[in-house]
């Protein structure tokens, strides 16, 4: 099996793919950003289920299904805020990834695609959350029978050279 990451510019929503990567936040219930852009491609009812749930801790992450989004799927991770890097923010960042994986795994899920959490509202400096992202990302693939490619879908040229050069590096 050939595993990779790679890289995605352009709008997450657009993905035909099992499962994509909602950066909400602990109420899920839709808000600004990837968010807002999920939940409108989405529909209302992926609203309703997000209710149902009733709110995420930061670090965790839930499934839902993807509604009128070409993904079948959604993730819902909340990120932390950053605010300033000793408050636990890389470690939050890293359950992100992990518990999302984890639940694609678990309902095997071969392609995912994950935005640049914490890097928009939540402010995390995205150089340092990328290394976490991809970091988590290739330690995980490495060892699944399950995933086969992860996608950073990343809105802006900026963001895509980040990650770019870093699995550039890693893949080397
Ligand atoms: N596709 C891919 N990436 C996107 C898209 C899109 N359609 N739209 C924005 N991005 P943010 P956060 C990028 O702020 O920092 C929300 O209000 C964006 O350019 O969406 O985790 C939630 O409800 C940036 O690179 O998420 C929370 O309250 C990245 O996605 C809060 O924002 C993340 O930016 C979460 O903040």
């Amino acid at each position: 099996m050939r595993k990779r990451l790679t890289v995605y510019e352009g709008d997450i929503t657009e993905l035909p793919i099992d499962v994509i990567v909602n950066a909400a936040n602990s109420t899920l219930l839709g808000g600004a950003g990837v968010d807002g852009a999920i939940h409108e491609a989405a529909g209302p009812k992926l609203r309703e289920e997000c209710e149902q749930i009733g709110g995420c801790p930061t670090g965790e992450a839930r499934l839902t299904k993807g509604y009128a989004l070409p993904a079948r799927w959604v993730i819902h991770t909340v990120g932390p805020i950053w605010q300033g890097g000793s408050f636990n923010e890389a470690s939050l960042l890293e359950d992100c990834y992990r518990n999302s994986l984890n639940i694609a795994e678990e309902h095997h899920f071969n392609k995912i695609a994950f935005p640049s959490i914490s890097t928009g509202s939540y402010g995390y400096p995205v150089e340092m959350a990328a290394v976490i992202a991809v970091n988590v990302c290739k330690f995980f693939i490495d060892s699944s029978e399950i995933i086969e490619e992860i996608i950073f879908a990343c809105f802006d040229r900026l963001t895509a050279s980040i990650y770019e050069e870093l699995i550039d590096k890693i893949e080397k």
